[in-house]
């Protein structure tokens, strides 16, 4: 692993070969596109131009996710922060931050030197972020990591951290599987000392007329972001997509409890991809199935921690009980 910090007074940049290599993309897209359900991993969504239709995403009136956990961290901020105070705030899939602003806020309001570790998958972001956090408060020391923290929650060492508060807000767990959120979650419990605290943004379950619209707006930038992945494929990868010969479908998977985005091809079709050295076909109406984002009940939050040797230790909801904020302890 590279570990490169890029070093001034209050901000420091931790490369821990954070960079998704076209090799390993290759490797991903070649597998999941010959599989018999074809799949793609969310990650790749994330390119600079992903990244800000997610952004644009979060300021639809459909998606009520973003909303709701900001209305929580904002209601609650002051709570929030009385529990981790005393903590190092290190933030996993941290992005601009706006919602953990609130949190920042507190912590500059208590007039002391306070420490703000993000780790995020876009370098550029991470940037940006950071540059805006450190006009804004002037207690703030930021070290922030470039990752793909999801492979390898116990990067954060690397921080050496006494006591710390591992924040995973935005729902992004749920876009892990079940078996690979107790593995995180478990590995994140691993590296986690008795006073430190894991705090935990999660979509609860809902009627899926709430539901599917968050996940298929009105306005087409839900649609734009998922088809997003195969403009990169094209780019990066030498692909011959026409992206909009593939229908945007979000669809609600109540036996597993997760909302489903597919690609569904509007025609039978052949798409060479020069670096994997294939053509992949596609029948009509075949699809790719590019993300799940699994949503929980209240109870299932607490199981999923039991599961993973973190004890529920309080939870925030909103108004209307849409979305979850948990903060666990180790046990
Ligand atoms: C980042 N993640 C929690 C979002 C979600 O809700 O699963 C990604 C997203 N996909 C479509 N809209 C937003």
């Amino acid at each position: 692993m590279e570990t490169r910090a890029i070093r001034n007074k209050r901000f420091q940049l931790h490369e821990m070969d954070g960079h998704v290599h076209w090799r390993s993309f290759a490797r991903d897209v070649g597998f999941g596109l010959t599989a018999q359900q074809k799949w793609l991993p969310p990650k790749y969504f994330y390119d600079e131009r992903g990244s800000q239709l997610y952004e644009q995403i979060c300021a639809l009136p459909e998606y009520y996710l973003y909303r709701a956990e900001l209305e929580i961290l904002c209601t609650y901020a002051a709570e929030i922060h009385a529990e981790i105070a005393h903590l190092t705030l290190v933030e996993f899939g941290s992005g601009n931050a706006s919602k953990t602003r609130h949190l920042l806020a507190a912590y500059e309001r208590a007039g002391q030197p306070f420490r703000y570790c993000p780790v995020d998958i876009s370098r550029e972001v991470l940037r940006d972020t950071a540059n805006r956090l450190l006009d804004e408060y002037s207690h703030i020391e930021i070290r922030a990591m470039h990752t793909d923290f999801a492979r390898q929650p116990e990067v954060i060492q690397a921080f050496q951290l006494e006591k710390k508060a591992v924040a995973f807000l935005g729902s992004t767990l749920g876009n892990f599987t079940p078996e690979e959120s107790v593995k995180f979650l478990e590995r994140t419990a691993a590296i986690m000392g008795p006073d430190d605290v894991f705090l935990l943004g999660i979509d609860l379950k809902k009627s899926p007329a709430i539901l599917v619209p968050a996940y298929d707006d009105s306005q087409g930038v839900t649609a734009a972001f998922n088809r997003n992945v195969l403009r990169r494929i094209n780019s990066e990868l030498g692909g011959r997509f026409d992206p909009q010969s593939f229908e945007h479908l979000a669809v609600y998977n109540a036996a597993r409890g997760r909302i489903e985005m597919h690609l569904r091809s509007r025609l039978a079709q052949q798409v060479p991809i020069a670096k994997i050295e294939q053509a992949i076909s596609f029948n009509k109406d075949e699809t790719i199935h590019t993300e799940s984002s699994y949503k929980y009940t209240a109870d299932e939050v607490r199981n999923l921690g039991c599961g993973a040797n973190l004890v529920l230790h309080r939870t925030w909801s909103d108004a209307r009980g849409y979305f979850l904020v948990a903060l666990f302890r180790s046990r």
